[in-house]
């Protein structure tokens, strides 16, 4: 009876357990647009700027998108969640901005894409379509710098803001939908809700009803590089989205590029000579490849040779497309083996066994 009773507690904290992981915190404040600009949670009313209240949203013309002041804890760490849609999705149309007067340090929309125009970052897909309501959430986080944009539950764009531009002005403006030269739709809102916290990607895609898979990672090409690094890195898993980032080493690897639920792209980080682990995060999770990745030393860096060399420097290196690398200089040993003036090392940096060169032959 007891084992069942604990059984049963199992089940259910099993089910509730990933409910709760996801679910987001308390908004700070909450503007529904039902005939009233007020926050619900009793902090500051929304500002029109020439719109019409309705039952359930405001209807704006072009620029007339509503208002808020002094609505963040912190100017520098938020969660802004927008529910909306737009009359007019070609060139440029300003979402939300956080200087005082609108301006273009803003959230865009460009062609149906998000666009952190000051950040110099856009999505590369077509996330908004004109005439339907979208739920677009903006996160900036104090600590990190990383402003990220999520479109229907979905990571779309992020951006590191180094110069504070998406932080609050002083007099703590926050304009929606609204621009300094006419690049702002017509449309609607029916809700906006803030946060004082940064909404995680999982607590995100709930707000839509989503909930992540984890991700695996089964398998990755090539499995080596020069620690500059630089190759295009495809890995091959299950349960990527958008939105997917990569560390190899924990080093965070740009341009990722998910091509599809198994399949991304991304650029091999830099990294020390040796092996890392690739690891793959989403919404729904982390996964480590099995195998590791393996940094060795680049072409032109024979600096970074630690290969038990004797009798002389390595002068140059070059890494062949299976990974191998070939090193020369005036050596007579590497890695406890006798080996003079080139060498080539497998891609796991041990010393390849299985050539010795016509020019070592001769020189020795
Ligand atoms: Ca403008
Ligand atoms: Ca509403």
């Amino acid at each position: 009876m007891a084992s069942a009773c604990r059984l049963l507690l199992l089940t259910v904290l099993g089910m509730l357990v990933p409910a709760l992981w996801a679910q987001a915190p308390t908004p700070a404040h909450v503007y529904d647009f039902n005939n009233s600009l007020a926050d619900a949670n009793g902090g500051p009313s929304m500002v029109s700027n020439g719109g019409t209240l309705g039952a359930t949203e405001y209807t704006f013309g072009a620029g007339q998108g509503p208002t808020v002041n002094n609505a963040l804890a912190n100017p520098a760490e938020y969660t802004v969640e927008m529910r909306f849609k737009f009359t007019n999705l070609s060139g440029y149309r300003n979402i939300l901005n956080f200087t005082n007067a609108p301006g273009d340090t803003a959230l865009f929309v460009t062609g149906g894409q998000m666009d952190i125009y000051a950040l110099g970052v856009s999505s590369s897909t077509v996330d908004m379509v004109t005439g339907q309501v979208h739920r677009v959430v903006m996160t900036r986080n104090a600590a990190t710098k990383v402003c990220k944009v999520y479109v229907d539950g979905l990571q779309r764009v992020s951006g590191l803001d180094v110069d504070g531009l998406y932080v609050s002005g002083t007099a703590g403006a926050m304009n929606f939908f609204r621009d300094n030269s006419g690049e702002h739709s017509a449309g609607s809102v029916d809700q906006i809700r803030i946060y004082n916290e940064v909404l995680t990607p999982a607590q995100v895609g709930a707000l839509d009803g989503l909930v992540f898979q984890p991700p695996t990672a089964s398998s990755f090409s090539p499995t080596s590089s020069g620690t500059s690094g630089g190759p295009t890195l495809t890995i091959e898993g299950t349960n990527f989205i958008t939105g997917t980032s990569v560390t190899v080493g924990g080093v965070e690897a740009t341009d990722v590029n998910v091509l599809s639920g198994t399949t991304l792209t991304c650029t091999t980080p830099v990294g020390s000579p040796g092996t890392a682990s690739v690891v793959v995060t989403t919404a729904g999770g982390s996964a480590t490849a099995a195998s590791s990745f393996t940094y060795i030393v680049g072409p032109g860096d024979p600096d970074a040779l630690d290969l038990g060399i004797v009798g002389g420097d390595v002068q140059a290196t070059a890494v062949q497309p299976d990974g191998k690398v070939i090193i020369a200089g005036e050596f007579t040993e590497v890695l406890g083996v006798a080996r003079s003036y080139i060498a080539r090392l497998n891609a796991d940096g041990t010393l390849d066994m299985g050539i010795r060169s016509e020019c070592e032959q001769r020189c020795l």
